[in-house]
């Protein structure tokens, strides 16, 4: 895919104009890359974040990116993995509605974690195939909006399922 990049390594380390953080529906911070942002963020998100009212499964909200790198953080929030149907509608549209979003908001370059695999339990190798797919959807309907993707990797195993996935998926 045009524009579509696979990294391994921190996302807190993105220059994109927005990342997009695994949260929970609190918004109020965690541990696994939630833990993260908000430490190299600062202070100053969570207080934001406390604004926002939360965010249901599958919706995404903005705030600023304060001491990172990226203007602003996307907060979604993935589906505890449950092995129903319904987990890849809402997973799918975590990436839909964090792209929309960001599209509203005039960017044109997004990071995303591996949304739902760490503490939610989604298997790897069906969340890649779902957070593809749902980008590829996303760019076939927006081909003149310019928006680079980067799917940020923190282990060798899920950079494989991305490179294996994005090789059999035509733009
Ligand atoms: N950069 C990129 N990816 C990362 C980083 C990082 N710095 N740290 C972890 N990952 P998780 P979830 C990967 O558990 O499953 C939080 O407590 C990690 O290896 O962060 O959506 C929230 O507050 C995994 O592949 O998010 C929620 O309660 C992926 O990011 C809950 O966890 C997602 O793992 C959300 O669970």
């Amino acid at each position: 895919m045009k524009d579509v990049r696979v990294l391994l390594g921190d996302i807190t380390q993105s220059d994109a104009d927005c990342i997009v953080n695994a949260a929970k529906k609190s918004l109020l911070g965690g541990g696994g890359v939630d833990g993260a942002i908000h430490k190299a963020a600062g202070p100053e998100l969570v207080k934001e974040c406390a604004t926002l009212g939360g965010c249901e499964t599958g919706e995404a909200k903005i705030t600023k990116g304060y001491k990172l790198k990226a203007a602003y953080v996307i907060h979604t929030v993935g589906p505890v993995y449950s092995g129903a149907e319904s987990d890849a509608v809402l997973l799918g549209q975590c990436y839909t509605n964090s792209l929309d979003l960001a599209k509203k908001h005039n960017l044109h370059s997004i990071a995303f974690p591996a949304v739902s695999t760490g503490v939610y339990g989604y298997p790897p190798e069906k969340a890649t195939v779902i957070a593809v797919e749902a980008v590829k959807k996303w760019k076939d309907e927006n081909r003149d909006y310019r928006m680079r993707v980067d799917f940020y990797c923190f282990s060798e195993m899920m950079y494989a399922q991305y490179i294996l996935k994005l090789k059999n998926t035509r733009y």
